[in-house]
């Protein structure tokens, strides 16, 4: 596939730095990439639904060498494309390889960007983002829970075995992992020295220091009178 144009639409430091990171790793920095503020409810714009009935980010647009254009809205999705797509960058085993190595990275790709994914969100929306009123502690306690218990135990299982989250070969799983992770911390979980020293590792590559270069501008917390909190809906 041969790409003539992508679009990012990104907010620093979320799910669409992920998607940033890969094409960080695969296309350098050809492309373009316009920031969705968020925290002002500009994703629950009639203009941007229209594109995006998820009201999220990532959301990329592409264009083909032939013209042909295609728009997508799911991190994973779109770090396996290009991961996929771009060989030379060695991120994935080969798609066409039915092999252990390949089931063992989707697994690990799919945890990442499912099962994982869920938890954080679960702890992120009813410890930070909905109405005090929507907000539920159960939901945050049962998700810290397993993920400390049930999800940590595995990563930390692997990251002891190899310097990787697969292997001794950095891959697009790896991506996400990364994310997760950083996002588990700043919710203080991923305490375990294994994390701290897998992250020391996975964020001296040049993809990721260009990824998170506007992290900073990421607050954990939207203001209480953020415009999000009225239309959020989880
Ligand atoms: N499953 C989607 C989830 C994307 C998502 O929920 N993104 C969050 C930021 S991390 C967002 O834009 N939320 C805004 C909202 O729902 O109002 C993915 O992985 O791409």
């Amino acid at each position: 596939m041969q790409f003539r144009k992508i679009k990012l639409y990104h907010y620093p430091a979320t799910r669409s730095a992920r998607v940033k990171w890969v094409l960080h790793e695969t296309i350098g920095d050809n492309f373009d990439v316009e920031i969705v503020p968020l925290y002002e409810g500009k994703q629950y714009s009639a203009e941007y639904l229209a594109m995006n009935p998820n009201h999220n980010v990532p959301m990329l647009e592409i264009t083909l060498d032939n013209g042909d254009t295609t728009t997508m809205l799911e991190s994973g999705a779109m770090v396996t494309l290009f991961a996929d797509s771009f060989g030379d960058a060695n991120l994935a085993p080969k798609a066409d390889s039915a092999g252990i190595e390949r089931a063992d990275y989707l697994q690990m790709l799919y945890f990442a960007s499912s099962w994982m994914d869920m938890m954080l969100w679960q702890i992120r929306i009813h410890q930070d983002i909905l109405a005090k009123n929507e907000r539920d502690e159960k939901t945050v306690e049962r998700y810290r829970e397993k993920f400390t218990t049930e999800v940590e135990p595995q990563l930390i299982d692997r990251l002891s075995k190899h310097d990787y989250i697969c292997s001794e070969q950095f891959c697009a799983a790896d991506i996400i992992i990364t994310h997760n992770i950083m996002w588990a911390k700043m919710y203080g979980l991923c305490q375990h020295e294994v994390f701290s020293q897998y992250l020391s590792r996975v964020t001296k590559r040049p993809a990721f220091i260009k990824a998170f270069s506007d992290a900073k501008q990421f607050n954990l917390k939207p203001d209480k009178d953020a415009a999000v909190k009225s239309n959020f809906s989880g």
